[in-house]
């Protein structure tokens, strides 16, 4: 019993490993490979209905949704990583939370087009589209980031291991050296001790 995280090594579970790691709390992780067998078979189809992840199990609870198991955690330990109804920067908590699976979907979209279309029917149509809009994302984040180190101005939040992840994940299929914060951001959060734990070594 406990929490037991089902993580696939680079996808979007990374986020909530690298929560649980700046949380400190005792979890069990259940590494499974990125493959249909894996994510489709019938024990992990009984606990995620699409056979995605990441998927928390906490005792009886299962929560599948990285935005949702993102508040969840925060609010089980009462964490100071989040910003509670009533406190001064809840929306933008919130917010930004669900902006970081805004800029992950093109990412998503990119590499059915890079990895699982078949080269033939792929879209250069498509790709351009994608790339221009993840980029419109990352305009969004330099110009936030300009006045401030993390996207809550009072300073790191959960918000950035789902953020953090997201501008990671952009950078492996757009440059993003001219977003002259959004780098600077990603130093800093990619950075962090258990951000290192959480991703793998190809995506440091
Ligand atoms: N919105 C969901 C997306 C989950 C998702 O699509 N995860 C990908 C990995 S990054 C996955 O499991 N893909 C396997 C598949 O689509 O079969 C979340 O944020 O948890």
């Amino acid at each position: 019993m406990g929490i037991t995280l089902y993580h696939v090594e680079g996808s979007r579970s990374v986020r909530s490993l690298w929560l649980l790691n700046e949380l400190g709390i005792d979890f069990d992780v259940e590494v499974m490979p990125f493959t249909l067998d894996a994510l489709r078979s019938e024990d992990y189809l009984s606990i995620h209905p699409l056979g995605r992840v990441p998927c928390l199990k906490d005792d009886d609870t299962i929560i599948f949704e990285s935005g949702a198991i993102t508040q969840y955690l925060c609010e089980k330990t009462g964490s100071p990583l989040m910003r509670k109804m009533g406190e001064p920067e809840h929306a933008e908590w919130l917010q930004w939370l669900h902006y970081a699976e805004t800029m992950a979907v093109h990412g998503a979209s990119l590499i059915q087009q890079r990895v699982f279309i078949p080269s033939e029917l792929r879209s250069d149509a498509v790709k351009g589209i994608e790339e221009r809009r993840l980029g419109q994302t990352l305009s969004v984040l330099n110009k936030h980031l300009a006045d401030r180190e993390y996207m809550l101005a009072s300073g790191f939040s959960a918000v950035d291991t789902n953020v953090g992840y997201s501008v990671q994940l952009a950078q492996s299929f757009i440059p993003i050296e001219k977003w002259e914060n959004v780098v600077a951001y990603r130093d800093r959060v990619i950075g962090r001790p258990a951000a290192q734990q959480s991703f793998p070594p190809n995506m440091r």
